[in-house]
């Protein structure tokens, strides 16, 4: 695994993009201090001043179909890598891929794919970042050293890398299964009432859990209803 550590970079997903572009290798890392164009999803920002973690990581040939569940992957060793270091916090995982400390956002995920012309079933690269917030956050999130942490950046990260090359591992061999329980047992609002923000209309329902492909199963006045992206919100 090689870690190229910047001081300063617009997004570390962008770099890793523009390094896997020019051929870089399998679980390659890109990290950085401090990022000046962080992005969330749907061309959101994200907030990145230094003092925070920004890391992302590269994989190859993934399957088309089965690639989308890396962000549970991801989000179980950013549960880990948390919760080391914050063992009083409840830590949970909200649908698809933000981390809670006690019910606020501490960490997000952003998973980025090019997709391969010769090959259409498997992707060219994903690139997972992280955006976990350690010393500083926005006013209605949070961070570990709100939370009372002594933070240690390197240990957080070795944590994360660690955690998120295991549970990589349990997906391929086992399949999402496994993955997808763990995931569970650790969500936020199961069985409670949420509402998803689709493009253009609001689902509410009741959050019964995942389907065997990663999509939220929401039960519904109209009976059950699979929503597989957009926005979940406690009601
Ligand atoms: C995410 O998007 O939560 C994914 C964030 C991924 C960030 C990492 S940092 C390393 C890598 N390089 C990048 O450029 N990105 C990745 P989303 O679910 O769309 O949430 C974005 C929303 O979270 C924003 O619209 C704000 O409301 C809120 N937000 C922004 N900065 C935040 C922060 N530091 N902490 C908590 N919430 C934040």
């Amino acid at each position: 695994m090689e870690i190229i550590e910047y001081k300063e970079i617009d997004s570390t997903n962008d770099e890793l993009r523009r390094l896997a572009e020019k051929g870089a290798a399998n679980f390659t890392v890109v990290t950085a201090k401090k990022q000046i164009r962080g992005k969330g999803r749907y061309s959101r920002s994200w907030e990145s001043p230094e003092g925070n973690i920004y890391l992302s990581i590269l994989l190859r040939n993934l399957d088309v179909h089965t690639a989308h569940q890396v962000s549970f992957v991801a989000s179980l060793a950013a549960l880990e890598a948390i919760q080391i270091n914050l063992p009083e916090a409840e830590i949970r995982l909200k649908w698809p891929n933000d981390v809670l400390a006690n019910g606020k956002k501490i960490a997000g995920i952003l998973l980025e794919s090019a997709s391969n012309s010769s090959r259409p079933h498997t992707l060219q690269y994903l690139i997972i970042g992280f955006g976990i917030n350690v010393k500083k956050s926005p006013d209605y999130a949070t961070n570990m050293k709100t939370l009372g942490n002594e933070e240690n950046f390197a240990k957080i990260k070795n944590k994360l890398l660690e955690e998120f090359s295991k549970y990589y591992e349990m997906w391929l061999e086992d399949g999402f299964g496994k993955i997808s329980s763990l995931w569970l047992k650790n969500a936020s609002g199961l069985g409670e009432k949420i509402v998803a923000n689709l493009e253009e209309k609001h689902v509410e329902g009741i959050f019964r859990g995942l389907t065997s492909n990663g999509e939220l199963k929401l039960e519904t006045n109209e009976g059950e209803k699979i929503i597989s992206s957009g926005e979940v919100h406690a009601i």
